[in-house]
């Protein structure tokens, strides 16, 4: 019959699947370094430990983004040095972002080691266990400080501070709130920008073919400008989707 091979192959599948949180992560280390010529097994295990001391042990909705410090330290003294004038941020943009990044050679947190390493994953620990999880966990919205939320608080602030020379972020100009207060980007990261080291914040609008949304025309901008402060050179394009299969903005 063929009862056999299906259960065969379930076992063989419960076998292969869980590639544990733990064995992903320092794959994606080892993947990361060597790629940029720094392989070191090594790190790899170290950024591992101070990864997991955020948020194991402790209950799912009690890890504070402070949490996250030693790793974002140890990854520091591993990692490369920001790249001035191609750093891109985003908000509500994240597939078309990376695309363009990628071709355009801009750089995302998503491609520094410590937001690669941490990218679509989700995870977090069980007061009185040792454990690691990466299901049953508290989602987004669930509570303010899961391990994943503060994450990415906490790496989006130290990118964002490290921020050098000209910045980019990309708005979805098809949206009522292309710059939303409650956003990652307008909450954490426009507050760590560092203005004596980053000199303009270029805003690239994607905006679906024919829409005749201008920079001007969106209210929301005029909070991001004042956000900026008078310290920040303040631009913006509108980049009809079409155009991001160019590099034109350049
Ligand atoms: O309410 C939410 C929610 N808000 C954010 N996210 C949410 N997930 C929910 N289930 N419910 C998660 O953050 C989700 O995975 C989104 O894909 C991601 C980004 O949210 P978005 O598009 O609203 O943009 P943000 O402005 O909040 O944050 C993007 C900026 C960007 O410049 C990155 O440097 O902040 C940094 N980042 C933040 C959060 C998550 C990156 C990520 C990431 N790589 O997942």
């Amino acid at each position: 019959g063929f009862i056999a091979p299906v259960i065969l192959a379930v076992i063989l599948g419960l076998i292969l699947w869980p590639d544990s949180l733990q064995e992903k992560i320092k794959k994606r280390c080892e993947t990361y370094l060597e790629k940029h010529g720094l392989p070191s097994q090594n790190d790899c295990e170290k950024i591992w430990d101070s990864f997991r001391q955020a948020f194991v042990e402790k209950d799912p909705c009690e890890v504070p983004p402070d949490a996250y410090d030693s790793l974002i330290h140890t990854v520091s003294q591993v990692s490369q040095e920001p790249t001035c004038n191609r750093m891109m941020f985003w908000s509500k943009t994240k597939e078309k972002v990376h695309e363009f990044a990628k071709k355009c050679s801009y750089v995302t947190l998503e491609d520094f080691l410590l937001g690669f390493l941490l990218d679509n994953l989700t995870w977090c620990g069980k007061s009185g266990s040792q454990e690691t999880f990466t299901t049953g966990c508290p989602s987004w919205s669930d509570c303010v400080n899961n391990p994943v939320r503060s994450f990415w608080i906490q790496a989006s602030a130290a990118f964002a501070a490290s921020a050098c020379g000209d910045a980019f972020v990309m708005l979805d100009g098809a949206i009522d709130m292309p710059y939303n207060p409650d956003s990652t980007f307008a909450s954490v990261e426009v507050k760590h920008f560092n203005s004596s080291i980053m000199k303009s914040l270029t805003v690239l609008l994607v905006t679906k073919e024919g829409d005749t949304k201008t920079c001007e025309s969106d209210e929301s901008l005029k909070h991001l400008q004042t956000d900026l402060g008078s310290n920040l050179k303040y631009q913006c394009k509108v980049v009809p989707q079409s155009q991001l299969q160019t590099c034109i903005v350049d």
